[in-house]
């Protein structure tokens, strides 16, 4: 089953902008910037609380016009982009939601921020959200 949020990812154009802004405005702390060419961001990974265990937003910039979140920034503009969901086992959650009759995006999982294994199941099925699986590493 699900464990807990582990992060609602927001597509931004100006990745250093918007660290910037959640910084000064909410009071957030950056604990964690990556490139993931395979995704095609750039991402922050911006602390609620004080440890992450009050969970994250995820800032998310594309790399290059062909990425899923320059799709995202041009139909939509700047917002909500995802939630995702800690797991213990991605492969054992998606199995799971395929029998409950979602779509999975991916057939075996990715590579996601700091190493963790992801998938995402399609946003048609899930009421308009685009839902993440995360594995965190080990
Ligand atoms: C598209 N749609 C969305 C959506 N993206 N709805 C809600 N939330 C989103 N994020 C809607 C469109 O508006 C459209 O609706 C319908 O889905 C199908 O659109 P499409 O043109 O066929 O699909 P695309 O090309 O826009 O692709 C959507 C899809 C893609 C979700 C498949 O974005 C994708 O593969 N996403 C997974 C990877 C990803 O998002 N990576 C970036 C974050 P209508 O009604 O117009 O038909 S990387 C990340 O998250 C990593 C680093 C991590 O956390 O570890």
């Amino acid at each position: 089953g699900l464990l807990r949020i582990d992060h609602v990812g927001v597509a931004v154009a100006d990745l250093d902008e918007a660290v910037e802004f959640y910084t000064r405005v909410f009071g957030m702390t950056c604990v964690h910037i990556e490139e993931n060419t395979d995704q095609g961001v750039r991402e922050a990974m911006m602390s609620v609380g004080p440890t992450t265990e009050g969970g994250c937003v995820q800032l998310l910039a594309p790399l290059s016009p062909a990425s899923a979140i320059a799709k995202f920034l041009d139909r939509s503009g700047p917002g909500v982009q995802q939630v995702a969901y800690t797991v213990r086992d991605v492969e054992v959650a998606a199995a799971v939601l395929r029998d409950r009759g979602m779509r999975l995006l991916y057939d075996a999982p990715r590579r996601g921020t700091a190493g963790s294994r992801i998938n995402f199941v399609h946003p048609k099925d899930a009421g308009g959200v685009l839902v993440e699986l995360v594995e965190p590493p080990r």
